[in-house]
């Protein structure tokens, strides 16, 4: 199923209680293309949550798959199951893993290539255009790259070509959505700056319309 593309923004829901989650999504529903669903939802309501959610909006499991191929095949056919349209998984565990995860899922995945935060230039950056590369080969419908460092979105556009691009930390951790999408990024993904602001549907209106802009669309 293609995800919208309308807003370009992707909600990440990390709260912990079920009606924090229903009011934000209540609230913001227009104006994001889908839900981004992590631990911390999961943990706090229980994987139904995914199903709930999936009826108001695509849902993308985020769960960082990491494990061994057998292992990832279960967890993604799990979250698939549950009405998740698309599922986040690591590259670093190798290319018989991440091939587990497209396979399991249709290839409905995106591979985490680069993290945002500081401590995602130790690791993650130094091998992102590898990890890029492999999603590519492997079939993966996109990559996770940083639009706390634009750069390196258009780094990592290069390697994949018509790969999707997803691109958490925008607000919160300090990036903004127009960098990362006029960079090249399909969508961006924002949690605290619209859940925790006093009116979720007005921020998230704002990113969309931030959104619009830098890519020129409406
Ligand atoms: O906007 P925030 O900072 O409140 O939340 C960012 C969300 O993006 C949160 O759900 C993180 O799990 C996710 N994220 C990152 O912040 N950095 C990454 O490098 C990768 C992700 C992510 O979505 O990975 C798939």
């Amino acid at each position: 199923m293609e995800m919208e593309k309308n807003t370009r923004v992707i909600l990440a829901l990390d709260v912990t209680a079920r009606e924090d989650a229903l009011r934000v999504v209540n609230a913001v529903r227009d104006h994001v293309d889908a839900i981004k669903v992590n631990w911390p939802l999961i943990l706090g309501c229980g994987p139904e949550i995914i199903t709930e959610m999936s009826k108001v909006k695509q849902v993308i499991c985020d769960l960082k798959i990491a494990d061994i191929p057998s292992v990832n095949r279960l967890i993604v056919e799990g979250a698939m199951s549950r009405g998740a349209s698309a599922v986040i998984c690591h590259g670093f565990t190798g290319d018989d893993s991440v091939a587990a995860c497209v396979e399991a899922s249709g290839g409905q995945v995106f591979v985490v290539a680069e993290m945002s935060h500081p401590g995602g230039k130790q690791f993650t950056a130094p091998l992102a255009e590898r990890i890029a590369s492999l999603a590519k080969g492997a079939g993966a419908r996109g990559i996770v790259a940083p639009a706390t460092r634009p750069e390196r979105i258009a780094d990592l556009r290069r390697v994949i070509g018509d790969l999707e691009i997803i691109s958490p930390g925008v607000g919160a951790q300090g990036g903004k959505a127009s960098d990362a999408l006029k960079a090249g990024a399909d969508y961006v993904i924002v949690g605290r700056a619209i859940y925790g602001a006093p009116d979720p549907g007005a921020a998230a209106r704002g990113f969309a319309e931030e959104a619009s802009s830098a890519t020129g669309t409406h």
